[in-house]
């Protein structure tokens, strides 16, 4: 069993199994199963229009497994993954966990600052990259990394490898491969983030397949589900919010977009029919913009899910109208909890709400600030937790003693309101987070990159409206004595070069000489907030 997590305790343990919802098999069995039943259907079909079969896809995940086991890559072992939306991704997610790996799941668009602080803290042994994305040379990044992480012994590289491991050669004869412990952690994924530093998300293989079974049930996934990757597939939502697992383990077919631009995901979408796929708010807007002008034909498409960040009421009741499907809103989190609109549910909920709760044994709880429940119907934060909610993050005892409570419940800091349907409206925001457009930003990890810059005395990071991702990033800076603040081009610059993602890099400076402060001395983000909303507003 991997150390460093924080399991359920044993009645709840017992309630989930008694429930059905965990049912003692290892996460790759949803591929093995499907591979026996219809070993010639359509699993994958990747952007170049190369389609894998059930029993291809089986095939050569057993044989990539056999090829990690080769290297010494076996049970227990953690190995960080950053591959984009492509068939490597699908057969090395499905080999690690075959070969007893721990997959451990980051965006492309992380860079070395992130890479190196999850590949520490998992202490990971191998690390998966494309050669080449976007003009981005990971085979450099990994140098950096290697430098940096000692544990790393192995690089795998799909494409060019380098002086690394190609992807390619990890294609061996099949050997016996060990068997999991369900109960054990499947993968780690990565959480938005509050504090300094990334936290790691540990899911079992009981929990996560439950996941992924329900989302796919409520979903209505079945064999003629084609299920379009528009997300990044590590990302939670597009993996197992029913995703690519949930396809998979429904017998539909996944489709990987490489972007989730209208040119390429349109194209796809009519290409192959597909009839589902899920996307973050600004994505969701560039279409129903898109679809004036684009002449793809979308009718095969039945389900958008929507998820991520909060989708306005008025641009989801568009979604039906201009797409012709079935709007689907999400609100969930890589910790755990998941809400769905039903797609049964009546139009105003679909609308004017982010979902319900997709378990009948999810436990949420709704407080105020002294952790009392709230009335019915009012703002509070959202607790909750469950038979896929996570207990603790990987090795973080002390993040975790402030994050849950005593009795378990995972601390989201998300604001909502409970309707009597059992339908969450999210209101708002407890956590010191900016989440820009779906991609979540911890307030406090980015001000340390900047009070690196030592022209910078102190920063204060918070989110600015707007009208397409939601929220940006502004920082907030108190510069060093006679020293001039840098601007926002050249803060970029800075944090860019320390290895901070791209999406994580501030939208706009402001430039004062104290921050207001909370009676208690604190930063007070809220006024900061409010002045930057105001000053955008008069900006017109
Ligand atoms: C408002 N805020 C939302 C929504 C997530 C499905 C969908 C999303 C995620 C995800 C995910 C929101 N309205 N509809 O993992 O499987 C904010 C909340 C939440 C945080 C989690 C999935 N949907 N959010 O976004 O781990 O603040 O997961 O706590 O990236 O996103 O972020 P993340």
């Amino acid at each position: 069993m991997l150390d460093g997590w924080v399991t359920w305790p044993e009645p709840f343990a017992r309630r989930y199994r008694d429930a059905g919802h965990w049912q003692g098999r290892p996460l790759d069995r949803l591929l093995r199963d499907r591979a026996e039943r219809a070993p010639g259907r359509i699993a994958l079909v990747d952007a170049d229009g190369q389609r894998w079969s059930y029993a291809d896809l089986d095939r050569r995940a057993d044989r990539t497994a056999a090829g990690l086991r080769r290297l010494g890559i076996g049970p227990g072992d953690r190995v960080v993954v950053q591959l984009p939306n492509t068939d490597a991704f699908v057969v090395l997610f499905f080999a690690l966990l075959r070969a007893g790996a721990v997959p451990v799941l980051t965006l492309p668009a992380h860079r070395e600052s992130e890479i190196v602080h999850v590949a520490e803290t998992a202490g990971a042994t191998a690390y998966a990259i494309p050669d080449v994305l976007d003009g981005f040379d990971h085979r450099a990044l990994a140098r950096a990394v290697r430098k940096a992480v000692p544990s790393l012994e192995h690089v795998i590289v799909a494409g060019d490898p380098a002086e690394f491991t190609a992807f390619d050669d990890l294609d061996s004869d099949p050997v016996p491969l060990p068997v999991s412990d369900p109960s054990d952690v499947a993968v780690l994924l990565l959480s938005g983030g509050t504090t300094g530093k990334p936290k790691l998300i540990p899911r079992t293989h009981d929990d996560y397949a439950y996941n992924v079974r329900a989302s796919a049930e409520v979903c209505g996934f079945d064999e003629s589900t084609v299920y379009l990757v528009v997300l990044p597939t590590a990302h939670n939502f597009a993996l197992a919010c029913p995703g690519l697992l949930g396809t998979l383990m429904a017998g539909g077919t996944v489709v990987l977009s490489p972007t989730p631009s209208p040119d390429d995901a349109f194209a796809l979408i009519e290409r192959e029919k597909v009839t589902a796929t899920a996307v973050v708010p600004p994505i969701a807007l560039l279409w129903l913009d898109a679809v004036e002008w684009e002449e793809a034909d979308l009718s095969s498409l039945s389900l958008l899910q929507v998820g991520g960040s909060k989708l306005g009421a008025e641009p989801a009741a568009h979604v039906e109208p201009a797409l012709g499907c079935t709007l689907q809103q999400v609100f969930g989190m890589a910790e755990g909890l998941l809400n769905y609109t039903r797609l049964d549910d009546p139009s105003d909920l679909v609308i004017g709400t982010q979902g319900r709760p997709l378990s009948p044994d999810d436990e949420i709880r709704v407080v105020d600030e002294d952790g009392h429940d709230v009335l019915p119907g009012e703002t509070g934060e959202l607790l909750t937790r469950g038979p896929y909610t996570l207990r603790g993050y990987y090795r973080a005892p002390e993040h975790n003693a402030r994050t849950f409570t005593d009795d378990g419940y995972y601390r989201t800091g998300d604001l909502v309101r409970v309707l009597p349907s059992g339908h969450l409206v999210v209101e708002g925001r407890a956590k010191d987070q900016i989440n820009r457009g779906g991609d979540k930003i911890s307030a406090e990890e980015l001000e340390n990159h900047i009070l690196a810059h030592p022209a910078v005395h102190d920063a204060a990071v918070v989110g600015m409206p707007d009208a397409t991702m939601g929220e940006r990033t502004c920082a907030y800076l108190v510069p060093r004595g006679e020293a001039t603040a840098p601007a926002q081009r050249e803060l970029a610059a800075f944090l860019a070069d320390r290895g901070v993602a791209a999406y994580k890099l501030p939208d706009r400076v402001e430039v004062v000489d104290v921050f207001p402060r909370t009676s208690v001395g604190k930063i007070d983000k809220k006024a900061l907030g409010r002045r930057i909303a105001e000053r955008l507003s008069a900006e017109g």
